[in-house]
């Protein structure tokens, strides 16, 4: 098998609890997964990431995993995983699992025995302090969800750090063991046959040794950020990893890494450093962040967007790999945080996915996207399950926020937004389960659904199958390095990808209006071929453009 297949593939994400239900439980399962694989293969998507499927008791949806060798029963037996692996295998589709080692769940059995005492085998699996003189925590952060990242224990008289929820413990990776425990169960994954992971908040496994108070002034939820993103020993044990168990097979890896700038980026994907492919920034996710951070009622600006995304593609060019992506499931839907989704929803939701995919790097398609699924607005917001939601609606209400605008930005970034069961039917279950879904349905779920999406030719995921398929048969998708064009317009991001004498020309309007385009001469005077747009009768020819609104054009110049 070619090394570097993952420049090559696109990547399908699937939230195991919401994807397909094959017990009536609710809840999605392995065996909805394996049941759905043939709808996967013709998308033509090469690689599945599985959000966790691990035993754990949910408190954060699987990212807290209380036995790293089981799969949770909610979704199946480790049969049930060994058969959707092999038929996915069989239809040349591979399957990357998630990492989560930054933490665990309290209720592993490490966390248990590491709590009972200071000195038995697992006392150092996990990050203990002593409380300060007056008793307090050992530093000022805060938790993602919430309040404090520490909590006391009463039997070490020690605070334990946990950067996420209470019930997800830090472990203590400057501890050799732990170490080699995480390497030793990656590599049973591994001989099992997974072809790679992605690696849960990875930029977050060294702390600085001097544990640092956050600045009084530091969005009190990324505080911990101050002493633990991208820390001092973060690329040694990347790259002990890569020696110890990474290098040893043909897979591929993608780190999450929030708070990491591209300079940071090129030190984890560099090859010559053997750390990891790719990672995940989050400079576009940042985009539309206000006073209170990703809770907010701001809206990104286009400038902005393809600064960031500019600077990403010129940076990591020959120094490293990009991710692609639009959205996942700690994140709103693309089309309602970066398209229109009223009027034309599947017009942006095209053009958005024509933008991303012609991209250099790998492009990642989360569930629902390539039907061009909206956000939810759940009537009242105890509708809302996730843990992080939960905690933003106290916290604003804490702090004497009005309804409106905790309804308003909750209803904009709510996790919960991609959480929604998959719509693949118009019936009154969606075709997801025979039960009661574990979340409310996306209301829309009558109109947009796989199956309406497979019987329109125009709709968005026949659009997705394009892009595609257009990535499998030009290399200059892959491997063209990026070029902007018109760089200061104010409705359109146009950029150019270009590989020996070929160039590929895509043109985006952000716009909900017509707007003249005007190209520049060299490309206007060439003679460009349309290879796919999302209007009917775009003109075969490139020369300047009117556009209309949220028009997405890819011309290739021989
Ligand atoms: O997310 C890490 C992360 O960066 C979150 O803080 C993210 O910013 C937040 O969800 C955005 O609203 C990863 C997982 O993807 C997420 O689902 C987990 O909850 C989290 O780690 C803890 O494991």
């Amino acid at each position: 098998m070619e090394k570097d297949w993952w420049k090559k593939s696109v990547v399908y994400q699937i939230y195991p609890q919401s994807f397909k239900d094959t017990t009536g439980s609710g809840i999605g399962d392995l065996n909805g997964i394996s049941e759905k694989l043939s709808y996967l293969a013709d998308l033509g998507i090469d690689v599945i990431w599985l959000n966790p499927i691990y035993q754990s008791p949910l408190v954060d949806n699987g990212y807290d995993i209380s036995d790293y060798f089981k799969i949770n029963p909610e979704y199946g037996t480790m049969d049930d995983f060994k058969r959707l692996l092999n038929e996915a295998h069989q239809l040349g589709i591979k399957i990357i699992m998630d990492l989560v080692v930054n933490h665990t769940s309290d209720r592993h059995e490490w966390f248990k025995k590491s709590s009972e005492s200071r000195d038995n085998e697992y006392s150092d699996f996990y990050i203990w302090k002593d409380p300060k003189e007056d008793g307090s925590a050992p530093t000022n952060w805060g938790s993602t969800f919430g309040g404090p990242a520490w909590t006391y224990v009463e039997s070490r008289g020690q605070y334990y750090l946990h950067l996420f929820a209470k019930e997800q413990p830090d472990l203590n990776w400057e501890n050799p063991k732990v170490r080699k425990t995480i390497y030793d169960m990656m590599k049973f994954w591994f001989e099992l046959g997974i072809d790679g992971f992605r690696m849960d908040v990875i930029s977050l496994i060294s702390k600085r040794q001097d544990w640092p108070d956050a600045p009084d002034d530091a969005v009190y939820s990324k505080s911990y950020y101050i002493g633990a993103s991208n820390g001092p020993r973060v690329h040694e044990f990347l790259h002990e990893m890569y020696q110890e168990v990474l290098s040893k097979y043909n897979i591929m890896t993608v780190g999450e890494t929030a708070n990491t700038n591209s300079d940071q980026a090129i030190l984890y994907t560099h090859p010559d450093r053997e750390e990891l492919n790719m990672v995940f920034h989050f400079d576009h996710m940042h985009l539309d962040y206000g006073p209170y951070g990703k809770f907010s009622d701001v809206r990104f600006k286009l400038s902005d967007l393809r600064d960031v995304m500019t600077e990403w593609q010129s940076k990591l060019e020959g120094r490293g790999w990009n991710s692609l992506y639009w959205s996942n499931h700690d994140q709103p839907r693309a089309v309602t945080r970066f398209g229109n989704d009223t009027k034309y929803r599947a017009e942006s939701a095209k053009m958005l996915g024509t933008l991303l995919h012609m991209m250099k790097g790998t492009p990642y398609i989360f569930q629902g996207e390539e039907l061009g699924m909206r956000n939810v607005r759940f009537d009242s917001l105890d509708h809302y399950k996730d843990i992080e939601t939960i905690g933003v609606k106290n916290d604003f209400e804490a702090k004497g926020l009005p309804d409106s605008y905790i309804k308003k930005s909750i209803f904009l970034k709510s996790r919960d937004n991609a959480r929604t069961p998959m719509p693949w039917n118009g019936s009154e279950k969606s075709g997801f389960t025979t039960g009661t879904p574990w979340i409310d349905f996306s209301p829309d779920n009558g109109t947009i659904n796989v199956e309406s999406c497979l019987e329109d030719k125009d709709s968005v995921y026949y659009h997705y199958k394009q892009l595609i398929r257009l990535r499998k048969e030009l290399p200059v998708v892959v491997d063209g390095t990026y070029a902007l064009i018109n760089p200061t317009d104010s409705d359109v991001y146009g950029y150019m990808r270009m590989l020996g004498k070929q160039k590929l020309v895509v043109i985006c309007s952000f716009s909900e209006h017509k707007v003249n385009y005007r190209l520049p001469e060299e490309l206007s005077r060439s003679s460009g071929k349309l290879l796919l747009s999302n209007y009917h009768d775009t003109k075969k020819k490139l020369d300047d453009l009117t556009l209309r609104p949220y028009e997405a054009v890819i011309y290739l110049i021989d």
